[in-house]
């Protein structure tokens, strides 16, 4: 049996923690800890620290191990670790908001600069109406290299996360 390692990133309240919760089949490990910063615990009360850990399980043959990595930046001394053994990265940004999107790039290029991963995009929160517009979006990503999918997502929907995790298991089988 082989296991399947993905990393989950992306900036806070991307909605990283929520995908991992979606899509694994065991309670999934998280750290979330009460926010101390003002300004950002007026758009949630937690945040993840050190990681989330979910599993899920493809079949007899193949597990995915989905580790999802905290969204503040002073908690990225966790990204070498994480990318141990990893075989694929999903950047997570928030649709609604203009500064998760333009953070793609530098998350891309984070993980880049550790090891060279396929990659899938997944914007999430496209079921908000507060949504940018695809131009808006569209805009913003212009430089991500054509080779790497951008979806669209609600990561509390199981079928959507389902669906960006068999994107990227795709992307690996292509780059092997
Ligand atoms: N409607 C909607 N809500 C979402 C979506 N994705 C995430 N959320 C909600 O957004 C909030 C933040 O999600 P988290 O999963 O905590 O975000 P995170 O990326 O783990 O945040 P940090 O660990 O603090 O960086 C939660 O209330 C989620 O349920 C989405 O696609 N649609
Ligand atoms: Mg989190």
């Amino acid at each position: 049996m082989s296991i399947f390692k993905i990393i989950v990133t992306g900036s806070f309240n991307a909605g990283k923690t929520e995908f991992i919760k979606q899509i694994s089949e065991i309670e999934p490990i998280t750290t979330d800890k009460p926010i101390t910063e003002k300004e950002l615990k007026e758009v949630k009360t937690l945040t993840t620290v050190a990681m989330d850990f979910g599993r899920l399980t493809i079949d007899e043959d193949l597990v995915l191990h989905l580790y999802a990595t905290p969204g503040q930046e002073r908690f990225n001394f966790i990204y070498p670790i994480l990318v141990k053994n990893a075989l694929a990265l999903i950047i997570l940004a928030d649709a609604t908001d203009k500064n998760s999107i333009n953070e793609i790039d530098s998350y891309y290029k984070a993980f880049y600069g550790l090891k060279r991963l396929p990659t899938v995009i997944a914007l999430t929160k496209t079921d908000l109406p507060t949504r940018l517009t695809d131009n808006e979006i569209n805009s913003i990503l212009h430089d991500i290299p054509s080779n790497i999918p951008i979806l669209k997502i609600n990561a509390r929907k199981k079928e959507d996360v389902k669906k960006t995790v068999l994107f990227a298991l795709e992307q690996l089988t292509e780059a092997s």
